[in-house]
């Protein structure tokens, strides 16, 4: 048996891979958003018509295929086409380079319903646009933007970010990752883990040190000689989305292929910033979709002569779900407008990120209850929001990870090491 040991240095691998047809389940999706403060008063219309359009889509192609692959641990690739014809890559990314030129709000929008529709989902989509072609546009070259992101923004192609390593996790500044100079090329040797999209990946944004121990972005392309990306097998959490590791052994990488304008660690910082906004969202729109089948479902089923929806406790459970949506729906529409106005900071980032996944893993928990047996069920989507919900909130830095950023940020003290 593997322990944990061998699991970090050897991943934890398998080998199958899903070649068939998806089955699409006739669900019915009847989700109806709550919006018990109005919120849709201070969004435009611009904002109305992206979610109309997005909650469409994860109706027709999300919801009737998702617990199969749950169920079965299939990533649907024909997804990566679809969400970028929908324009789910990239949206705050210039037209001129494909992306959909939208403010924060439209992208935080468009990561709610996807997550609504599934965790994994929205991974697939969030780590194209705010960890791959953030970072590409940002710190690129304009032959870079020009080559990259056409091709990531239409689902042309896949990405993936490789910051965290078998022994780096919360600490990534101590990646062993490393490339030498060798004149001509870059030479990249190490190991990430636990790498969103990879095993799909076209292209992978890479994190890794110079010889001074420098850190810096690096584009490596599927094919290159001694690049692997093996699956990790044995999720049981979001089980729709691929995950693998990036093995580089002795890579030969084109110059040109270094992101030229940011090294140190707070380039890939820049993009999980981006990237935990995003999640601020999503982690909001499980918590909105379990909410809502809790509500319906307590209004349908009747024990001792009435609807369960009757009884106090239950009642009491939607009121303080509805409480803690409601709460987080101003704040990360509120952090959405400083984004806006290049105004919002890290520590704004990690309060929005980690309360609103914090409150949408007990609003999992508490509405799985509320309907008995069915809950563990895939009948309905709880339970798998509820598994997907375990990762996210360990990545984008863990809950305690946020909490201490938040604790640096009110004493001035850090509390990390
Ligand atoms: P620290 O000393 O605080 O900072 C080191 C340097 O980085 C700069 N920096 C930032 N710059 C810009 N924006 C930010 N948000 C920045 N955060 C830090 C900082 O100014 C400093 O620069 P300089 O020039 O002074 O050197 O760094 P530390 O080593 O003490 O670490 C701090 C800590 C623990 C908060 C940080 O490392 C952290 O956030 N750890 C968590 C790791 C994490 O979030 N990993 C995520 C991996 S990616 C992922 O999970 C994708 S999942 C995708 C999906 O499927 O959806
Ligand atoms: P560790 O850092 O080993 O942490 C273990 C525990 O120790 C946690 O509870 C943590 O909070 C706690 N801890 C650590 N340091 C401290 C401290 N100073 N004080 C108090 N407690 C502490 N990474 C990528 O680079 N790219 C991806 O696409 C990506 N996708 C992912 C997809 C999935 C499904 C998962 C599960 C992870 C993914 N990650 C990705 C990795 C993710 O970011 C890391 O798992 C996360 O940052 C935590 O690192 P770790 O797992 O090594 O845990």
């Amino acid at each position: 048996m593997a322990t944990v040991l061998d699991m970090h240095k050897n991943g934890v691998n398998g080998v199958h891979k899903f070649t068939g047809e998806i089955p699409r389940r006739n669900a019915q999706d009847m989700y109806e958003a709550p919006d018990f403060y109005n919120i849709d008063d201070l969004l435009t219309e611009e904002h109305k018509m992206i979610r109309s359009a997005m909650r469409d889509f994860v109706k027709k192609e999300i919801s009737p295929i998702i617990e199969y692959c749950a169920e079965h641990n299939i990533f649907p690739s024909p997804i990566v086409k679809k969400f970028g014809d929908i324009g789910a890559f990239g949206p705050t990314i210039p037209v001129e380079y494909g992306g959909g030129g939208l403010d924060y709000i439209s992208y935080g929008i468009m990561m709610q319903e996807i997550e609504r529709g599934d965790s994994g989902m929205r991974s697939t989509a969030s780590v194209q646009g705010s960890l791959v072609m953030y970072p590409i546009y940002k710190f690129g070259s304009e032959a870079q933007r020009k080559k990259y992101l056409p091709k990531l923004a239409s689902g042309e192609w896949l990405g993936c970010f490789g910051l965290t390593e078998p022994n780096h996790g919360s600490n990534p500044s101590g990646m062993e990752t490393n490339f030498k100079d060798m004149g001509d090329h870059y030479l990249l040797n190490g190991a990430k883990m636990w790498i969103s999209n990879a095993p799909e990946a076209d292209v992978a944004v890479v994190w890794a040190k110079n010889e001074e121990g420098r850190i810096h972005g690096l584009i490596v392309e599927r094919g290159m000689e001694g690049f692997s990306t093996p699956t990790t097998h044995n999720k049981w959490s979001l089980r729709a989305s691929c995950t693998g590791e990036l093995v580089f052994d002795n890579v030969k990488v084109p110059k040109e292929n270094l992101l030229p304008n940011k090294s140190g660690l707070g380039a890939p910082m820049m993009c999980l910033d981006s990237a935990r906004y995003g999640i601020s969202w999503g982690a909001l729109g499980a918590a909105m979709d379990c909410f809502d089948t809790a509500r319906r479902y307590t209004l349908e089923r009747q024990q001792f002569g009435k609807p369960i929806a009757s009884f106090q406790l239950q009642q009491k459970k939607l009121a303080e779900m509805l409480t803690e949506i409601t709460k987080a729906q101003l704040v990360c529409w509120r952090l959405g407008m400083l984004l806006n106005e290049g105004k919002a900071t890290t520590a704004q980032i990690s309060l929005a990120k980690r309360n609103s996944v914090q409150i949408a893993l007990e609003i999992a928990r508490e509405s799985r209850q509320m309907l008995g047996g069915m809950g563990i069920t895939g009948e309905y989507s709880i339970m798998r929001h509820s598994m997907n919900l375990e990762s996210v909130v360990t990545y984008e830095g863990t809950h305690d990870i946020h909490l201490l950023i938040l604790g640096k940020e009110i004493t001035g003290i850090p509390a990390f090491a």
